[in-house]
Parts: structure tokens; C-alpha cells; sequence
């Protein structure tokens, strides 16, 4: 494959500035070759995260941006804010954030479109439901998400964007797709924009996400339209997302 692996720990809300800083500097010496690593800590720590992970090879991202330029926008971060701090990439549309906070397709095209804007890499999150799945949806759920962003921003701006396919059903519930299950999902996802640019669909990353652990990991890696994995719970500690880095080698 053309696509250099990615794997991306999504730290959510946990931990304290003194593990933030312990864990990004455990990843900093131990990030293997051949992959490219990226860390996604809260807010308040990706400043002392930056500095921790200077002169290494490890990418920093953020958990979400603001939908709108700075402005009067209480509590918001702007993607401007957040290349200020040296990150390079941002989730955009995690299922935690349309499902708790409500966010709509609209919102996540929003969001897509001010990353890209403030020159940051969205890692655009698509992802079925439990009862979604079970109606038979999955893909007109992850078609739809997918075209939202599609029809906004045009094929083009997926040149410089991630996508990662998390079905919810999976997502800290220790429940995995199976490698065929995500598989099936991955080739539908680059499919659909292989309809519409063949290039860009070889060039897209499409990275796994749902209860990747150190164990499953280089399963699911070993499929043809797996390129890398989104991680939340294991990648709190840095020796199981070290060895899910070293399985996308
Ligand atoms: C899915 C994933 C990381 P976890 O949300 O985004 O979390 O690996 O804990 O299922």
C-alpha cells in the first residue's frame, strides 16, 4: 500500500498534566519507524504536550475545534488556536461528540471545513449505531456522513484528511468489529470516493477505531483498507499503544 500507517491515541477527557506529560514523552522515545504516531490530549495539556514532544517524530492533534471563527463563542477553541500550539490534526465529528453533544453532519462539515481552513488535517469520524447495524444501515449511516462532508467541501479537500470508521457499538464497550466486519466497512468507504476520484481514494488514510487493544490490533491492520487506528482506552498507557504502533509497522 501507498499509505503510511497512522495511529492516533485519542486520550479523551482523562488523566492529569503530570501523566499527560509522562505519556507523551514514554511515546516520544518509544514511536517506532515506518508509522506515523499522533496524540490527541485534552485541551489545557496539549501546550506542556508540545514541548514534551519537541524534536520527536510524534504528530499532535486535538479532540475538537469550534465550528466557527473567533468570535464572541464562550468556552470554544478555534482551529487557529490549536495550530498555534503546534497541532497538525484534528478529530472532527467523534461519535462521543454527535451523540452527548448533539453534533449534527452540518456541525461536523462545519468543523471539517474550519480545520482545513486554520490548516489543520481532520480526522473525519463516521460510525454506525448498535440498532443502526441491526437495521441493515451501516452503510447508508456511514454513506450519509461521509457525503455530508463530500458535497460541502468537494472530493478535492480529502486530500489532506483522515477518515476513521468507529462503529459506536464498539467504542469503549470492549466489543471489536471483527477484521472482515471493519474490512467490509473500509472498502465501502473508499469505494465511495473512488466513484468520484479514484486518486484520492487510493491516497486517503482510513484508520479503525472501537476497543483496538494491543492484542486485536495487528489483525485488523492486516486488511487491505485498514491504514491505521483511532484509540481511546489503550492509548492511556504507553506500552499497549506502543506495541499497537509496532503492529502497524
Ligand atoms: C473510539 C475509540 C477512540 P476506544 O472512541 O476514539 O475509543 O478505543 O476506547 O473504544
Amino acid at each position: 500500500t501507498p499509505r503510511t500507517p497512522l495511529i492516533a491515541g485519542n486520550w479523551k477527557m482523562n488523566g492529569r498534566l503530570t501523566m499527560a506529560r509522562e505519556l507523551a514523552s514514554a511515546i516520544a522515545k518509544g514511536a517506532p519507524a515506518g508509522v506515523e504516531v499522533l496524540v490527541c490530549p485534552p485541551f489545557p495539556y496539549l501546550a506542556p504536550v508540545a514541548v514534551t514532544l519537541q524534536g520527536s517524530a510524534v504528530h499532535l492533534g486535538a479532540q475538537d475545534l469550534a465550528a466557527s471563527e473567533d468570535g464572541a463563542f464562550t468556552g470554544e477553541v478555534s482551529g487557529e488556536m490549536l495550530g498555534d500550539l503546534q497541532c497538525g490534526y484534528v478529530l472532527v465529528g467523534h461519535s462521543e461528540r454527535r451523540t452527548v453533544y448533539g453534533e449534527s453532519d452540518d456541525v461536523v462539515v462545519a468543523k471539517f471545513q474550519r480545520a482545513q481552513a486554520a490548516g489543520l488535517v481532520p480526522v473525519l469520524c463516521v460510525g454506525e449505531t448498535q440498532a443502526e447495524r441491526e437495521a441493515g444501515e451501516t452503510e447508508a449511516v456511514v454513506g450519509r456522513q461521509l457525503d455530508a462532508v463530500v458535497k460541502a467541501a468537494g472530493i478535492q479537500a480529502l486530500e489532506q484528511a483522515v477518515v476513521a470508521y468507529e462503529p459506536v457499538w464498539a467504542i469503549g464497550t470492549g466489543l471489536t468489529a471483527s477484521p472482515a466486519q471493519a474490512q467490509a466497512v473500509h472498502h465501502f468507504i473508499r469505494a465511495r470516493l473512488a466513484a468520484i476520484d479514484a486518486k484520492i481514494a487510493t491516497g486517503i488514510r482510513i484508520l479503525y477505531g472501537g476497543s483496538v487493544k494491543a492484542d486485536n490490533a495487528a489483525s485488523l491492520l492486516a486488511e487491505s483498507d485498514i491504514d491505521g487506528a483511532l484509540i481511546g482506552g489503550a492509548s492511556l498507557d504507553a506500552d499497549s499503544f506502543l506495541a499497537i504502533c509496532q503492529a502497524a509497522t
